[in-house]
């Protein structure tokens, strides 16, 4: 029986997955690396350090920077995508999201995150939405990012229901590969081609609902 629904942060409750496409095109481009949008996929869901590792491997030069210098690349890449979600807003939920959360905690199930972001907490509270959740995975509790399974089992552990009992919501292939390795039920929301593995995928958030969503979980 489902007791639980784990939502990802970024790509699937607000769009903040271009504000981090933007920063770290822009970081990239300083050290002289240049990538687009499909490359950008490979990043969704993936930790702020392994993100900077696949830039750096993309341009080779992952043996050009100490621990150091790599920090303070993250650093800035963070400075500058808190610049850029400052102005966030209620406003900035992704369409049909709010309702489905609602739906959510009315039919009485529980809601929890699993965002890889350490950014999620104020994310939330600035769409309006921290207090509806019943637990918000901390990224920085978990060892291993996406597709480790590790925030995903610990959002389920927080909310005190077993793994099967729950569904996660992704828009990130290695979100998906994170749910399936904690053993749950996988829904994708976004780009197709990334997304092959859900068990269940819609193109557009407002095409989620409770009842499609359960309705695939059952056949
Ligand atoms: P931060 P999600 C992920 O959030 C993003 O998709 C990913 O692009 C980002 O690098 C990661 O969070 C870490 O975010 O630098 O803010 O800690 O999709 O798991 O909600
Ligand atoms: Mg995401």
């Amino acid at each position: 029986m489902i007791k639980a629904f784990i939502f990802d942060l970024d790509g699937v409750i607000t769009d903040t997955a271009e504000y981090h496409y933007l920063a770290w095109k822009a970081l990239a481009e300083e050290i002289g690396i240049t990538f687009d949008r499909e490359f950008n996929e490979k990043l969704k869901g993936v930790g702020r350090m392994d993100s900077l590792e696949r830039i750096l491997e993309l341009g080779k030069t992952q043996h050009d920077f100490t621990l150091g210098e790599k920090e303070q690349l993250a650093t800035k890449k963070n400075d500058h995508y808190k610049q850029l979600i400052t102005n966030i807003t209620h406003e900035d939920i992704l369409p049909g999201i709010e309702e489905l959360l609602k739906e959510i905690k009315k039919n009485g199930y529980l809601l929890g995150l699993a965002s890889a972001s350490k950014n999620a907490p104020e994310v939330l509270r600035s769409l309006g939405l921290y207090e509806q959740f019943d637990c918000i995975a901390d990224a920085a509790a978990v060892e291993k990012s996406k597709p480790a399974p590790d925030i995903f089992l610990l959002a389920a552990s927080m909310l005190k229901v077993e793994p099967s009992q729950c569904i996660g919501i992704e828009d990130a292939e290695s979100g998906i590969e994170a749910i399936h390795s904690a053993g749950m039920f996988a829904v994708g929301v976004g780009d197709e081609e990334s997304l092959k593995s859900a068990d269940y995928y819609v193109s557009n958030t407002t095409e989620l609902s409770l009842e499609n969503i359960l309705n695939a979980r059952k056949s």
